[in-house]
């Protein structure tokens, strides 16, 4: 006898259902739209790129999204290199070689990275264009759709490759709400995406890694545990910033232990005195994104692991 399968509880506002500890299961309604857009638009461009987070290369990856790219060419691009720590973009950078994956990654937007990204762009596209010259057709402008999860610096890197402010950003999931064209010089068009998540993040784990670069809101996961996550990892690893902002700290400190003490050095107290915990985790969370406690990789290559 067949027997049904239980329907998941309705979704919250955010999309999160919420049916085991494990997953999490969401696909808040706008994102659903953005992807039906995406899939729409897919037809009107020459490449893909994909941006992701070098701190977490695969965990930032949409890979519900990348199943709709059929065989259209795509550009990975691991954004905000310049947060993670060099030792594992080295081992990142490795990892893709090995398989045979071309990625970009993009320190600070520096000049050269930039004009690598429209040499490799330009040099991925080239062989359905030279068709067209040969036949003495001027071909038309390169289209490439920017497309990855939340906040990996989407919208940024438009803005950096047409060096001047045309979309919108700034450190919280879901600012891009249309998706827009722009135009770089020398024939290269950009249409900016809404970040899209895909409908299910695998484990609590990399739930943690998400909230903790903005790509989900806190609410999802809770600060508490995103903070503690941070500091677990910089308890263990400590970088030099980390210690000049909150302190020595010894690798047997738990790091709700470790929060205490961060609240008594930083003054991070309630009415009345008091330690408040509430804004020691916000705290953590906000300086770990504006890079204030160093480089941190959030991901291991999966060999490596
Ligand atoms: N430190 C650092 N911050 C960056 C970098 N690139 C982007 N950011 C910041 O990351 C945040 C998100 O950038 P956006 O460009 O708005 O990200 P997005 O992918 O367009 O986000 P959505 O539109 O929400 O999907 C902003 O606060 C940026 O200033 C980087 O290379 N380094
Ligand atoms: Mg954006």
């Amino acid at each position: 006898m067949k027997t049904k399968k239980p329907a998941l509880p309705p979704p919250t506002k955010d999309g999160v259902s919420g049916d085991n500890k494990h997953a999490i299961h969401w696909f808040p309604g706008h994102m659903k739209k953005a992807k039906e857009e995406i899939e729409k638009n897919l037809r009107k461009v020459d490449l893909i790129l994909e941006v992701r987070d070098a701190r977490a290369p695969l965990v930032t990856a949409n890979l519900d999204l990348a199943k709709t790219f059929g065989s259209k060419k795509r550009l990975i691009i691991l954004n905000k290199a310049n947060l993670n720590d060099p030792r594992s973009t080295q081992l990142w950078k490795a990892w893709f070689l090995a398989h045979k994956e071309r990625v970009l990654f993009i320190e600070d937007y520096q000049p050269k990275t930039l004009k690598r990204l429209v040499r490799e762009v330009k040099e991925i596209t080239a062989g359905p264009r030279e068709g067209l010259l040969k036949k003495g057709i001027n071909p038309p402008p390169i289209r490439m759709m920017v497309l990855g999860i939340p906040n990996v610096g989407k919208s940024t890197l438009i803005n950096r490759l047409c060096r001047h402010k045309k979309a919108n950003t700034g450190d919280k999931p879901g600012l891009t709400k249309n998706q827009a064209w722009a135009v770089i010089d020398k024939g290269l068009e950009l249409l900016d995406t809404p970040g899209v998540m895909p409908p299910r993040v695998q484990s609590e784990k990399e739930g943690r890694v998400l909230c903790a670069i903005h790509a989900i809101r806190d609410e999802i996961i809770g600060k508490q545990k995103v903070a503690n996550f941070v500091l677990e990892k910089l308890i263990k690893n400590p970088t030099p910033e980390f210690t000049q902002r909150y302190g020595a700290v010894t690798s047997d400190k738990s790091p709700q232990q470790f929060a205490e003490e961060i609240g008594e050095t930083m003054n991070l107290v309630k009415k009345g005195g008091e330690i408040s915990p509430e804004k020691v985790f916000e705290r953590v969370l906000a300086d770990f994104r504006n890079g204030r406690l160093g480089k941190i990789s959030l991901e291991d290559p999966p060999d490596v692991e």
